[in-house]
């Protein structure tokens, strides 16, 4: 049987994901958007402890401005209304904005308001705030999680928030600017115990160097990608998209991988190793698999990247 997407998501099944960040977004959302905020306002200083995270580049900063300055005009009442309506989804001009945002505009925008709450420019979370019985234990759950666990969930709250673009139809979506792939001289070339194959050395080394034209000519036509915790990416244009919104200036460490043949003449081959952003940099080194599925003209038909559960699976190369 030829392999869909599908069954093209189930190769290395006994692969661990970190269960524990799908499971604690759905308890987040459960939540009031007053103690969401709270929660997250908690969250980040008890994380800002141990882990910095970088200020966004000014590119991704220009879209928001407008929005910002908007929101230092307002009353603090004003203020504290928009973050809500952001968490609760509510239909307004600002929520309709901050949904046509890309994820790193949607980071950007939340690193400013924390940095404006600090110096009472916007309306901060007040020291006194008493976040419900569910709240507390929903921050103690990802105050215990490990760096790379904590902050996807982070960014996963954030990207979820504002109104659902799915009801908005056409608009236009906001980014930052591609920059440049890195020149020939300045790439990396990575070494995977276990692995020769030149698509898999390629797909690490041309995402390492922001190459994204050559790096979607790995796949095929009708080729998908899966993020971690969300649904597969079809086809090249929309691959490629992904790509130039989301993966700038990500740094993959692939460390070891198993190969093998299966059906139809394709080779499935998994990987596993560390994934840097560029929001924390070396501070934060999450646990990666990478699953993919070649055709027999050793193109990607499938790839997921999966967030481990833990570090030890980054030894489980079994099928
Ligand atoms: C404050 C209180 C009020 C409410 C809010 C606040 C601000 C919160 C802020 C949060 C900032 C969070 C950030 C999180 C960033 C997380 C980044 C992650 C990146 C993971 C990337 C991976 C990449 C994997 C991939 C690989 C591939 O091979 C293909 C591509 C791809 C406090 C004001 C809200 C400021 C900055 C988790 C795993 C390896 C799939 C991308
Ligand atoms: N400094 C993180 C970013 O702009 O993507
Ligand atoms: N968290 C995976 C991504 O950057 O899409």
């Amino acid at each position: 049987m030829p392999f869909t997407i599908d069954t093209a998501r189930n190769i290395f099944p006994s692969t661990l994901a970190a269960d524990a960040v799908p499971a604690t977004i759905a308890r987040f959302q459960q939540l009031s958007a007053e103690d969401q905020l709270a929660l997250i306002w908690f969250a980040y200083l008890e994380m800002g402890k141990t882990i910095t995270i970088a200020a966004p580049g000014a590119a991704s900063m220009q879209f928001a401005e407008r929005t910002l300055q908007e929101m230092i005009a307002m009353t603090p009442l004003q203020q504290s209304q928009v973050m809500c309506d952001l968490a609760n989804r509510t239909d307004t001009p600002i929520s309709r904005t901050y949904a046509s945002w890309s994820a790193n505009v949607k980071l950007g925008f939340w690193y400013e308001l924390g940095k404006l709450m600090e110096q009472g420019r916007i309306a901060p979370i007040p020291e006194s705030y008493k976040v419900s019985a569910n709240a507390n234990a929903v921050l103690n759950t990802i105050i215990g999680l490990e760096g790379g666990q904590q902050i996807t969930v982070l960014r996963n709250a954030v990207v979820d928030m504002g109104f659902d673009t799915s009801q908005i139809g056409n608009f236009e979506r906001i980014s930052e600017p591609v920059t440049p792939p890195k020149d020939i001289g300045q790439r990396t070339q990575v070494k995977i115990e276990g692995i020769d194959n030149t698509t898999i050395n390629n797909y690490m080394n041309n995402l390492n160097a922001n190459d994204f034209d050559a790096l979607i000519e790995l796949f095929t036509p009708d080729g998908a990608l899966q993020p971690p915790f969300r649904k597969p990416i079809i086809g090249k244009e929309a691959v490629l998209r992904f790509f130039r919104e989301e993966c700038q200036n990500l740094k993959l460490i692939p460390e070891r991988g198993v190969s093998e043949s299966a059906e139809e003449g394709f080779t499935q081959i998994k990987v596993t190793g560390k994934c840097q952003t560029p929001w924390f940099g070396g501070n934060v080194g999450m646990n990666i698999a990478w699953r993919f599925l070649l055709n027999p003209e050793n193109k990607i038909f499938f790839v997921a990247i999966d967030l481990l559960a833990s570090p030890k699976e980054l030894l489980n190369l079994v099928r």
